[in-house]
């Protein structure tokens, strides 16, 4: 296995470890919902985020331990948009990381609450162990903020109402980028920036994360959009060819698929050109940029 591989794996398997920390059961009236919410976080999931989030705050010098409640808050939330993006009164999908959805298996009204459940977890898990562990309060309400900000109205849920809007007529490359900085590209943002706020990074340091997130966050869609049409039913663990069912617009309905390829290069070479600011530090991110761009999940 290569350096970065088992790099990845390990900090995969540290996310997972403390989601299951955070989101222990309790045998009490609420056994349903958390079944429900354990059965979509664990479903699988590449943990993209969060080992963005830990990999930026090694970068600048910071504690592991100290943006696990960061970077497990922003998976949650991650988590709770995929189960109701998928809601029958949003995309309607029957699978989602190679296994039934979650309203296929728990219904609608356990699906909802389910991704509600997430997004408060999200924010209880971040100012419990902020207490509890003693992390720097400033930066802990500062990497709060950028959590609470970016899936919001003009983060994440802005590029959901933009992508509901938008379904069954044609939009512009303009609006098609507004709506992926905000539904993808900002939690993406977020998890670079928060490792960074944790790590106590400079402001030049947070602004040239952003930079090459707002960069790697549109490759990511467009890898997505691509994978729509090429990608493989098995190995992505959900439907293919669901944005042309659902009228959606995407890079490749906009341009074409050669076109997109070329796109994808194009934002992958902006991402890799603005690490370059932080010298031989940069490595992971590098190596990660590249595996995004060439990955079949
Ligand atoms: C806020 C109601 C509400 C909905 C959220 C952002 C969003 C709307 C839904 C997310 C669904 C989606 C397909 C977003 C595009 C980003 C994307 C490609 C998500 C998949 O992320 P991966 O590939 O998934 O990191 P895994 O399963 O690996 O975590």
């Amino acid at each position: 296995m290569s350096n970065f591989n088992s790099n990845y794996n390990q900090k995969k398997d540290m996310v997972n470890t403390y989601l299951d920390e955070y989101l222990i059961k309790k045998d009490n009236y609420q056994k349903i919902i958390y079944d429900a919410i354990r059965y979509s976080i664990f479903a699988g999931g590449k943990r993209l985020r969060p080992v963005m989030a830990m990999a930026c705050c090694e970068m600048l010098g910071g504690n592991l331990t100290d943006v696990m409640p960061f970077a497990c808050a922003i998976e949650m939330i991650h988590t709770y948009s995929l189960i109701h993006d998928d809601l029958p009164s949003m995309d309607n999908d029957d699978y989602r990381r190679g296994k039934l959805t979650n309203h296929k298996v728990y219904g609608e009204g356990f699906a909802i609450l389910a991704g509600d459940a997430l997004l408060n977890k999200a924010f209880e898990t971040t100012l419990e162990q902020t207490l509890k562990n003693n992390i720097d309060s400033t930066r802990a309400l500062h990497a709060m903020s950028v959590i609470a900000n970016s899936s919001g109205i003009e983060g994440m849920i802005g590029g959901q109402v933009v992508d509901l809007e938008s379904e069954n007529k044609a939009i512009d490359k303009e609006t098609l980028n507004y709506m992926h900085i905000h539904k993808t590209g900002a939690l993406i943002i977020a998890s670079l920036k928060v490792g960074a706020i944790i790590a106590g990074a400079s402001e030049e340091e947070i602004k040239m994360l952003e930079v090459y997130g707002y960069n790697i966050g549109l490759a990511f869609q467009v890898k997505d959009d691509i994978l729509d049409v090429e990608g493989n039913k098995e190995k992505l663990g959900k439907a293919v060819k669901a944005d042309a069912k659902n009228d959606k617009s995407t890079f490749v309905s906009l341009m074409g698929i050669e076109k997109a390829k070329k796109e994808l290069k194009r934002f992958t070479d902006k991402s890799l050109k603005s690490l370059d600011y932080f010298g031989d530090r940069n490595e992971f991110l590098k190596q990660l940029t590249l595996y995004l761009s060439e990955r079949e999940v």
